[in-house]
């Protein structure tokens, strides 16, 4: 028999959160990120501030970027370890959906813990409750249960009992990992319940590693013993895993070059022998060459997403078959993929095991070198000419002052598609919100990844339009003294889209300012705008001076702002395949029946297998 003890509900979940453990013997969940409201100051927030550093809370500026940070946290430390947000009810709340969404996408664990409406209803409406004159059990929270892995509301304070060892489960669950929101009634996180006593013992959360069926197993060897020109797709499921040199190992062993997607790049160093760069839309030359001509795809760890594929064009072999090694069942069986369904790691030394010596035939080793040529002309610095540097320039430099420890992050703009192209990634030196491709992940994201891994030097690449649209955690970073580089590229606009819209056929219009409806081109002061906050920021006149700057901002303990004005119309200069954005197919002037034209011709080499 275990006794009772008499909490309020909001006391009960932070006491459990507190002494949920990893296998290393640190906390599952850090902390949490909150910012207070009517829904959850008086219950949360008490609560919270009762557990003080067991449970340590942080104030941030934003919901959505606080989740930011918790995201990039988690997915830094592969999902061994979380973070939680809270907010208040209504717009605290819905302020996190999109970062929830991210999280789904990118199937990285946080915990939601929005207040919600009085489970009683007695004040109803509360303020900011909205009302759906149909349905009374409706709330704003609702709007999460598309984009988290679970969805609870706590309507009784017993329910806690279910629920957090449920959304424990699934966070720490390696195929279904994804969000969770717990949204708390608010006048339930304030009632108080005789819980049990061993609800609180402290717990251990094993993250398990699913051995694969030896049936797929051995139907993927065969595939491969017969294949003649294999090409490994390798995604962030090998990092969560851990199997990035078990990849690189396999990859050597049996002669199979490999590719790493956005979430996959970084798992090996850009110098192994055997990585070919990046597959599909922002793809090198040559690893689209290995794609186009491979009768074998293996995917690990992949969504095979659109930039991936080239939207099914890029792997143009009328043989090629497809495998998709995944912990996922769902991501192992789509587009007809034959399926492998395991922990990457452990399929890799059991597929390793069946193959014995095989070695697949020779490919095109030489094409590797002439692509790593093409990146060093495009990156290059330019001579000195009054033509503003181009984004691939500004890789370049960072690349050139570039240590071990430098992580390149971004999430969305011009700067994913060229970083995924043109940046030389050291072992764990890359870090890509492109699940979601959230603009404003940037600043939040990179003080995720310094929370989480403090040696690391963490490099942002934030557009002015992302920059603009989310920063102020750049604050939040200044007054807890987590230093990372911004690199703010500043091309007076959405240049990427801009240059999406050309290719479309569209009329610029709307993306860059100058050809939007403004009275007058702003000139934002970037530099001034990140000095308000308490960060050190500065102006780079060159290339050059830009890579003083980063190396410089090293030494600081605050975050470094360094801008550069850049031109909005080159592309990354090098790589990349067509992406499917459909054209419209009737009227306007004669640039758009180009477009149309060429849409076409591309969307006939599609060669989807679902
Ligand atoms: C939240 C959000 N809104 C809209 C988009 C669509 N979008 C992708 S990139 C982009 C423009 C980015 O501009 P900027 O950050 O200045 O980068 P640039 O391409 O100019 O370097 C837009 C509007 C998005 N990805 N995320
Ligand atoms: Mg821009």
């Amino acid at each position: 028999m275990t006794g009772t003890v008499r909490l309020t509900a909001a006391q009960a979940m932070v006491r459990w959160l507190s002494v949920q453990m990893t296998e290393d013997g640190t906390r599952f969940i850090e902390g949490v990120w909150a910012i207070f409201g009517h829904g959850n100051v008086a219950g949360i927030g008490e609560a919270l501030h009762g557990i003080g550093a067991a449970l340590p809370t942080w104030r941030g500026q934003n919901e959505q970027t606080m989740a930011h940070a918790a995201i990039a946290y988690a997915k830094t430390l592969r999902r061994r370890r979380a973070q939680a947000v809270t907010s208040s009810i209504g717009p605290g709340a819905t302020n996190m959906v999109t970062a929830a969404a991210l999280a789904h996408v990118n199937r990285l664990p946080v915990l939601f813990i929005p207040g919600d409406v009085f489970a009683s209803r007695r004040p109803d409406p509360v303020l900011q409750q909205i009302e759906d004159f149909d349905d009374g059990t409706v709330s704003a929270n609702d709007c999460f249960r598309p984009v988290v892995r679970y969805f609870d509301r706590i309507s009784r304070p017993e329910h806690l009992l279910t629920c957090l060892p449920r959304a424990l489960a699934v966070m720490t669950d390696p195929a279904n990992c994804g969000p969770v929101c717990l949204a708390f009634c608010q006048d339930v996180q304030a009632e108080a319940y005789d819980y049990p006593e061993s609800f609180f013992a402290p717990r251990v959360w094993r993250i398990r590693r699913p051995e694969p069926d030896p049936r797929e197993v051995a139907e993927v060897a065969a595939m491969i013993r017969k294949a003649k020109a294999p090409v490994i797709v390798s995604g962030g499921g090998v990092i969560h895993s851990g199997a990035e040199a078990d990849l690189a190992a396999f990859a050597k062993a049996h002669n199979i070059p490999f590719v790493e997607t956005q979430a996959g790049k970084g798992a090996n160093p850009w110098d192994d022998p055997m990585n070919f760069g990046s597959p599909g839309v922002t793809g090198s030359a040559c690893g689209n060459a290995l794609a186009a001509r491979a009768d074998l795809v293996v995917g690990i760890g992949t969504r095979f997403q659109d930039f991936t594929t080239g939207s099914w064009t890029v792997f143009q072999n009328p043989d090629r078959r497809l495998v998709s090694i995944n912990l996922a069942g769902y991501d192992a069986t789509k587009h007809g993929a034959v399926p492998c369904v395991g922990d990457a790691k452990v399929t890799l030394a059991r597929l390793s095991a069946a193959l014995g010596p095989h070695r697949a035939p020779a490919f095109d080793e030489a094409s590797r070198r002439g692509w790593h040529e093409t990146v060093a002309r495009v990156t290059a610095a330019p001579a000195a000419t009054n033509a503003l540097p181009t984004d691939a320039q500004v890789i370049g430099a960072v690349q050139r002052v570039a240590t071990k420890d430098t992580v390149a992050m971004c999430a969305a703009g011009t700067m994913p598609g060229a970083l995924q192209v043109l940046w030389q990634a050291a072992a764990g030196g890359y870090h890509m919100e492109y699940g979601y491709s959230c603009m404003g992940y940037e600043v939040a994201g990179a003080m995720g990844i310094k929370l989480a891994d403090p040696a690391k030097d963490v490099v942002c690449f934030v557009g002015d339009g992302s920059y603009m649209m989310a920063n102020s955690e750049l604050a939040t970073a200044v007054m807890r003294r987590v230093p990372f580089t911004v690199v703010l590229t500043d091309n007076r606009g959405y240049g990427c889209i801009n240059r999406l819209q050309i290719e479309c056929g569209g009329a610029e219009f709307n993306n860059l300012y100058r050809d939007s409806d403004v009275a007058a081109e702003p000139e934002i002061d970037f530099v001034a705008h990140a000095r308000a906050m308490g960060a050190h920021a500065e102006k780079a006149a060159t290339i050059a001076d830009l890579e003083a700057k980063v190396v410089a901002a090293r030494a600081r303990d605050i975050p470094s702002v360094i801008v550069i004005d850049t031109d909005p119309v080159p592309g990354t200069g090098a790589g990349g395949h067509w992406w499917d954005v459909a054209v419209p197919e009737v009227g306007g002037p004669e640039r758009l029946e180009a477009a149309r034209a060429r849409y076409a011709a591309h969307a006939a080499r599609q060669n989807v297998v679902n």
